[in-house]
């Protein structure tokens, strides 16, 4: 546990390096309760630092020597000093050898950062700051050096021992023990190192490589999981091949591992040829793991692989670069996975998921307390910046390089960065110079998206004028004010747009000036705060189809009607934007819903809520639009589905002055129900026109008529009719993989049926051996209708759970916390209370875990004074706990700051 007063790190603070690394040697007794490190480490001072002082960092570690150039430092005689997890060897020599000798404890590290044991088996994890849990080391990411490391452990319990790069020797020693040498031919940062012992078993496979080289490729889990990797054999393959394709990358290494491991932080981490990765991101079969699933593995394999070029060849100069690596590795396995589903809706299916999940969750980090830029300018702890800023608005930062320059310009923006950087640590201004210099442009105010926070709004009006045939598309653009940054200077932002005719036709987009005609979807570009665009011969008024593609990562706002919404609904060329003015449709009709609700609530109950918004007026536009969607077989089912999903109470929430989530959740479950009545003729044709028989097989196609197939059910359970329980009955019963299985019981789970609990308890037998579903199982009833504070009160007494595990953690407290929003903000303040004592729970045995809880409440500041008072003393509860880590105090503290 650190205890120190925190302390905040400054971008602009950014020293070199005193010293640099050449070679790092290192032994490994592997031990549950004490394992000895040995380090040997040759150093050159740096001939661009001005102090002599030679830092080194650690962390609850027990130093048991310390050598310098073969004399053993005592701490006493002054020859270094330890202080706030900081070695001071003062004034050392130009060239020095280091050699440390630590004792650390992996049986009693909770932390999941540094070496840990799960199961019985050691792994490690070291970004950002882990490896100083280890050894103390100049632990930063523009130190690289060369690694060559000894495992030796008990061979009957530790029988596979693994390290970054290639297997140089192996046998075995006395007493039973046994060792291994690796040697990484390449030069890393400290984070990138990884170790793995113990008893596992691999699926392994062999490939031939574009550069005519044979690699090794491995898999490895726990026993019994060997029917679980074709999946993430099958992803690894797949990535290797895409890469060179797109990007002319090709693996480096004569052997790429991937290892599983049940308690992990996060989802995988993309050690130097060995990347572990938590199950969820590897274990797969039809019985166990959904389309959602499969596609997750997939594309996390391919983001873990990726970042051997875009993360590991070239990596951050310090952590404030986070995003040169993240961003542009999100970005890169995106794409992937779009072109993994190879169609153009497919490739809009993945786009509307992938804008989903920015909404969802990074629009309103970027409007709360802990809104940061994507290159962010201070942190108290870095793994709370390991965020979905970083992370997915920092791939659609990259996206706009690309759209801006288009692909080809982009590869060569690609191919110049790593013709500079390969092996070197850089910042993301390095990255944006490569893409400026290789295509001639000057990049220099989208410097603006790497360091103002906040998402930009842009508002659109069109003036047409009928007499000379022109329409003037005007874009406004602003920035609200985010912590530390109250002024913002205009973005560039590329505007992706398009006009349709009255018949729903492209027009080709001419602008004023141009002698040919233009083509039908233009990318205007806006660096300036209000900005106008003359398009010419537009024969008719048109509709424009506004930010096609989400060509930037802002909010558009237009004053389309409910008849444009509709048009556009059923006619725009681009498939996003069709999908996006269901949205829209459908958010307004939402918004005057809760409206509604809340003063049906205020009059008193005269009436039942039901009866008002029964009798609301309503035009049908947003049921006749679904329908019409429902029907056109043109259309890919996987698209349909998305269009048939209302936006999330959290987007609601996100547009609501003050967030009522009670009225949220009735007004959404209103629409729901009575959209399922409207619908159900047709949502009963799509049910049964959507049925994947035969063999599972988790391809796009397949997962997209099943994803429609359920929606439709989950519509259909909202009526408590018999025929739609009958239906969720027999295909709980009768399923063959987990999408279907999970759907029908939740359709179950969530109606008005009975035989709910033996449901339940049938699928908790069957899969009680399956960690991996016995978290979907948690979830489910976290996130359950009927769910409230004392339902997961309860589940978290059952002998399945734990807080250490953090799968089970995320799987019952985050879902309901973040997932179930009118429980968890029940008036009573329950929920907060038990957010509170779970935060302060977790932040004994594990930080990082407990700080991502703690984020949670961002966002009390936008609702009702009554619930915020409730979360303010919950926040405040936290923030007095003892022993505090700085991951938790730096999260509530920026949440209860003004
Ligand atoms: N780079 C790791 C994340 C490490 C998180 C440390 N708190 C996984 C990834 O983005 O690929
Ligand atoms: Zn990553």
């Amino acid at each position: 546990m650190r205890t120190d007063t925190p302390q905040t790190i400054y971008r602009k603070d950014y020293a070199a390096p005193h010293y640099l690394a050449d070679t790092v040697e290192m032994g490994f007794d592997l031990d549950p309760s004490d394992t000895r490190v040995a380090t040997r480490i040759t150093m050159t001072r740096n001939p661009a630092a001005k102090s002599r002082d030679l830092v080194l960092f650690g962390e609850e570690l027990e130093l048991v020597a310390l050598r310098l150039n073969g004399k053993l430092l005592t701490q006493a005689k002054g020859d270094f000093r330890i202080a706030g997890g900081v070695l001071t060897i003062p004034a050392a020599p130009a060239k020095v050898v280091l050699e440390i000798e630590t004792l650390v404890h992996p049986d009693r590290n909770t932390s999941l950062m540094g070496l840990y044991v799960s199961n019985g088996n050691f792994f490690t994890q070291c970004e950002a700051e882990g490896f100083r849990k280890i050894t103390y080391f100049p632990d930063r990411p523009d130190v690289m050096a060369k690694f060559t490391v000894m495992l030796r452990a008990d061979k009957a319990r530790y029988p596979v021992l693994l390290s970054n790069g290639n297997l140089i020797e192996e046998g075995d020693l006395p007493d039973g023990r046994h060792y291994a040498k690796w040697e990484d031919p390449f030069k890393k940062p400290s984070y990138l190192f990884a170790l793995v012992a113990g008893n596992l078993v691999c699926q392994e496979e062999t490939v031939r490589l574009h550069s005519g080289r044979d690699a090794l490729l491995q898999v490895w889990v726990e026993e019994g999981n060997l029917d679980k990797t074709q999946h993430a054999m099958d992803s690894l393959k797949n990535s290797i091949t895409w890469d060179v394709q797109r990007f002319g990358l090709d693996l480096d290494l004569d052997r790429f591992m991937i290892v599983a491991v049940g308690d992990f932080n996060m989802g995988a981490m993309e050690n130097k040829g060995l990347n572990i990765f938590n199950t969820k991101y590897v274990l797969a079969n039809p019985r166990i793991a959904t389309d959602v699933d499969f596609a997750n593995i997939e594309a996390v394999v391919g983001h873990e692989y990726f970042h051997n070029w875009t993360g590991n060849r070239v990596t951050c100069r310090d952590w404030f670069q986070l995003s040169l690596k993240e961003g542009l590795t999100v970005f890169r396995d995106q794409e992937f996975s779009a072109d993994m589903i190879g169609s153009d809706s497919g490739r809009a299916v993945k786009r509307i998921d992938d804008v989903r999940v920015l909404r969802q969750a990074q629009f309103p980090e970027d409007a709360g307390p802990m809104a940061h830029p994507v290159r962010p300018d201070s942190y108290v702890e870095i793994n709370n910046f390991y965020t979905v800023t970083v992370y997915e608005k920092g791939a659609e930062v990259v996206r706009m390089y690309q759209t801006l320059l288009g692909r080809d310009g982009f590869r060569k923006g690609m191919d110049l960065y790593f013709e500079r950087h390969d092996g070197q640590a850089v910042t993301c201004d390095d990255f944006r110079a490569a893409m400026a210099d290789a295509n001639g442009r000057d990049l220099s105010q989208f410097e603006r998206w790497y360091s103002q926070a906040g998402t930009p709004q842009v508002q659109a009006s069109v003036d047409y004028d009928a007499k000379r045939k022109t329409l003037t598309l005007t874009l406004e653009q602003s920035c609200p004010p985010t912590p530390g940054q109250k002024k913002k200077q205009p973005f560039h932002i590329p505007v992706a747009v398009g006009l349709l005719d009255a018949q729903g036709r492209d027009l080709a987009l001419t602008l004023e000036g141009e002698k040919k005609a233009g083509p039908t979807t233009r990318v205007l570009e806006l660096t300036k705060a209000k900005q106008s665009f003359r398009f010419v011969n537009v024969e008719q008024k048109p509709v424009p189809s506004l930010l096609r593609g989400f060509s930037a990562p802002v909010l558009l706002q237009y004053d389309y009607s409910d008849a444009e919404l509709a048009f556009l609904m059923a006619h725009d060329s681009d498939a996003f934007n069709r999908w996006e003015a269901g949205q829209r449709l459908a958010t307004r009709r939402l918004l005057n819903l809760t409206v509604a609700v809340q003063a049906a609530r205020q009059s008193g109950h005269v009436v039942s809520v039901d009866t008002v918004l029964n009798n609301l007026e309503h035009d049908g536009a947003l049921a006749n639009a679904l329908r019409a969607t429902l029907r056109d077989e043109a259309l890919d089912p996987a698209f349909r589905e998305l269009v048939l999903t209302l936006p999330s109470e959290t987007m609601i929430a996100e547009q609501m002055e003050i967030i009522d989530p009670h009225a949220i959740h009735v007004a959404r479950q209103f629409l729901r129900r009575s959209l399922a009545r409207e619908l159900r003729e047709d949502l009963l044709a799509a049910y049964h026109a959507n049925q994947t028989p035969g063999d599972y097989s988790p391809d796009a196609a397949s997962a997209g008529r099943r994803a429609l197939k359920n929606v439709a059910l989950s519509y259909l359970a909202e009526l408590d009719d018999e025929q739609a329980m009958t239906l969720a009955q027999q295909q709980d019963q009768q399923a063959n993989n987990m999408t279907d299985r999970l759907a029908a019981l939740s359709a179950i789970l969530n109606s008005a049926a009975p035989g709910k609990s033996e449901a339940l308890q049938r699928f908790y037998a069957e899969f009680e051996q399956e960690a991996l579903v016995i978290d979907k199982w948690f979830t489910l009833q976290a996130t359950a209708r009927n769910a409230d504070v004392n339902t997961v009160r309860t589940l978290a007494e059952h002998p399945a759970f734990t807080l250490k595990n953090p799968n089970r953690a995320r799987s019952l407290i985050f879902s309901f916390c973040n997932g179930n929003p009118s429980a968890f903000h029940a008036p009573d303040g329950n929920g907060y209370s038990f957010w509170a004592e779970q935060v302060i729970a977790l932040n004994a045995s594990n930080p990082q875990v407990a700080a991502r809880l703690a984020r949670s409440l961002d966002r009390w500041r936008k609702y009702s004074p009554a619930l915020q008072e409730k979360m303010r003393l919950a926040l405040q509860q936290v923030a007095a706990a003892p022993k505090l880590s700085r991951d938790v105090a730096e999260v509530v503290t920026k949440a209860l700051a003004n």
